[in-house]
């Protein structure tokens, strides 16, 4: 049985949730392992819709269990909400999700420094954060002084949010933000833990029981590499790896028990939030990829910037998380486009260049080298498999493997789970 790690290979929105969804009728787990509720992953079963932020894909295969690993940090407000919403929904959590007591928790004043933080900043330098509180949680948990699921655990768990939040205060008053109140963030935050307490435990044996027992283990990436703190173009990042890295450091599985990695990109490329998109539409191409995308934060509801398909990133994304095949999704938001263009290198500074450069300044001066490509002009989402696709379609798909390097092993031409191919 695999252990496969699926990764976001743009910058995040790539469709995560539907292949996750798709990949985990034969799994036994499915793992989150970095990132926060900043991530929306929207899933369509039948003719309900399902948008988890903090959840894995997984919960809504009964047979499937879920956990949420020690890289994630957890607003665990949110995380109740979410739950009581699946459970309305008829979704059962007992025995099947799994919370790590090592997992970072986001705390009111996290989010209230994300919010106050980004106001601040003048325009050109906003990240554009999803005000989730995630790069303050991740702070303190680099500065050691961050709490943990398992905190709530213990008997001074309270006290220490008390002092803590005390603390913050003073940090976001001096930034010009409205202090917390702090017997407000006691009853939430109380309601919220006394609901997670049963589903809070050490999942690192739990996990590596399940390769000794060589189940079937997907890890949910969310966001994409080009959000990652490392690899993404920085400083307009996420705060976590996002890459195939980040799932061993997120779950404590060991690296070697992983032995595949799928990468999933969109025919062409979306970003949500600030910083350098070298082949973003400013123009009715971009609307039109939008709207017929539905490119809307699934968190936010922020419009998505959208363009063509980037090969320099694809490529790059591929050789820092060891793709072994690409997961190619909304094929069928390019069906009335008639010309379709690839992004084949960049030019800068009068130079060539094929890899996505560090500096962000000189990726902001990046112009992108196009080749052009006839469109299929023909509706594939009744497509059920590659025969049936326009021929022009199969060339654009044959086209991406090619200039990547990588194969197609999954192509999507729609939002349900029948419209997923899967090649061989
Ligand atoms: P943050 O909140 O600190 O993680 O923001 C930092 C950058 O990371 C981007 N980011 C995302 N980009 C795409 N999708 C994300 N998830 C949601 C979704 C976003 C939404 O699935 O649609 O609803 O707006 C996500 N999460 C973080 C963010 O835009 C910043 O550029
Ligand atoms: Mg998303």
């Amino acid at each position: 049985m695999s252990k496969t790690v699926l990764i976001g290979s743009q910058w995040g929105d790539e469709g995560k949730g539907k292949i996750i969804d798709v990949l985990t009728a034969n799994a036994d787990w499915v793992v989150r392992y970095q990132g926060g509720n900043n991530a929306g992953h929207t899933v369509e079963i039948g003719d309900q819709k399902y948008v988890l932020h903090l959840t894995p894909s997984g919960i809504l295969r009964e047979a499937c269990k879920c956990v949420i690993g020690n890289g994630l940090v957890v607003d665990i407000y949110g995380l109740m909400t979410e739950l009581t919403e699946l459970v309305e929904r008829g979704i059962k959590l007992e025995g099947r999700l799994f919370i790590s007591d090592r997992a970072h928790i986001v705390l009111p004043y996290h989010k209230a420094l994300d919010g106050t933080k980004e106001g601040n900043l003048e325009e050109g330098k906003k990240i554009g954060t999803t005000k989730r509180g995630i790069g303050p949680a991740y702070m303190d948990k680099a500065d050691r002084i961050g709490l943990r699921m398992g905190d709530i655990l213990e008997s001074d768990f309270f006290d220490r949010v008390r002092a803590l939040t005390a603390d913050k205060n003073k940090i976001i008053e001096a930034m010009g933000g409205a202090a917390l109140d702090v017997e407000e963030v006691i009853a939430d935050m109380t309601e919220a833990a006394n609901y997670l307490k049963p589903f809070i435990c050490d999942t690192i044996p739990i996990l590596h029981k399940a390769v000794q027992d060589d189940d079937e283990i997907l890890f949910e990436g969310a966001q994409g590499v080009m959000l990652d703190v490392d690899f993404g173009t920085y400083p307009f990042v996420t705060s976590s790896s996002t890459g195939a890295g980040g799932a061993p450091a997120g779950s404590g599985i060991p690296p070697n028990a992983i032995d595949r990695c799928v990468g999933i990109v969109k025919a062409y490329t979306t970003r949500v939030g600030e910083g350098p998109f070298p082949t973003e539409l400013f123009d009715d191409m971009g609307m039109h990829i939008a709207k017929v995308g539905h490119e809307f934060g699934a968190t936010t509801g922020r419009p998505r910037r959208c363009g063509w398909f980037d090969a320099v990133i694809a490529k790059y994304s591929a050789m820092v998380g060891g793709i072994n095949e690409w997961s190619l999704m909304k094929l069928d938001v390019l069906d009335a486009v008639e010309t379709i263009k690839v992004c084949v290198a960049y030019e800068c500074d009068g130079e060539r260049i094929d890899h996505v450069p560090a500096s962000i300044s000189k990726l902001a001066r990046c112009t992108p080298i196009y080749e052009e490509f006839k469109g299929w002009n023909t509706p594939t989402t009744e497509c059920t498999c590659w025969e049936e696709l326009p021929e022009q379609a199969q060339k654009y798909v044959e086209y991406i493997e090619k200039i990547t390097g990588v194969k197609v092993s999954i192509l999507s031409v729609g939002p349900k789970r029948a419209s997923t191919m899967l090649l061989d």
